[in-house]
């Protein structure tokens, strides 16, 4: 799939469904990069990415920051949304308004009306990073979807059940490719596998994905 672009095109457009409320619209942000990457650089130019400590007192691999009105944060006390930048002391930069529009539309064509996401995690995967399988609970109703745009570099999405322990579907998400997920769907367990080495024109070796959510 990756690295050959005829198969990729081709994808292009097309719906995966990943489960009875989850979908992946195969480059759907694509028209729209040009409007988004201003915005990240400047989000990123006020709240720097970083690798923050789990719980358990271990680096993530992947670095990360925040924009919206609430961003994850994660250190020896625990995972939660805050409203500052525990680096800056400030609030997360303001969330721009071509993200909001896209999760908007977005979680429109997945099937969820009048999405407003109040909290937008971004995700830096330089090669070797990984997330590993969790639960995204954080958010305090969930009953709102969450939608995730993919950057740069493809990578192994993987896409679990209810329980830890359910086998794992793995489904590559490229440049462009917006996933959405709410409903029964909402706290399947999912990870991303080791980025591989690869070259993307717009990011270099890295991959970037923004989640947009609604925390509060
Ligand atoms: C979850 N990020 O930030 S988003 C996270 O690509 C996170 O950085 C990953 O998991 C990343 O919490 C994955 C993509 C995604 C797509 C479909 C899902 C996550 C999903 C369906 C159900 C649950
Ligand atoms: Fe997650």
């Amino acid at each position: 799939m990756t690295g050959d672009l005829f198969a990729d095109r081709a994808l292009c457009g097309t719906t995966l469904p990943l489960g009875a409320h989850a979908r992946v619209l195969r480059g759907f942000a694509l028209a729209h990069v040009d409007a988004l990457w201003p915005g990240l650089q400047a989000v990123i130019a006020k709240a720097p990415l970083r690798h923050m400590v789990t719980p358990g007192g271990q680096r993530m691999s992947v670095a990360l920051t925040n924009c919206g009105a609430l961003g994850w944060v994660s250190d020896r006390r625990g995972y939660r949304y805050a409203p500052l930048d525990p680096d800056s002391g400030r609030p997360w930069p303001a969330l721009p308004v071509p993200w909001l529009e896209l999760a908007r539309g977005a979680a429109e064509a997945a099937g969820f009306a009048d999405f407003t996401p109040d909290a937008c995690l971004i995700n830096r995967y330089a090669p070797g990073a990984r997330m590993g399988l969790h639960q995204d609970r954080d958010e305090r109703h969930l009953s709102h979807p969450i939608v995730s745009v993919s950057l740069g570099v493809p990578a192994v999405f993987l896409w679990g059940g209810l329980r830890r322990i359910d086998r794992t579907e793995r489904v590559t998400l490229l440049h462009g490719d917006v996933a959405v997920w709410g409903g029964v769907d909402r706290l399947r367990f999912h990870g991303i596998a080791p980025l591989r080495q690869a070259h993307h024109p717009l990011t270099g070796a890295q991959r970037i994905n923004v989640t947009l959510r609604r925390a509060g």
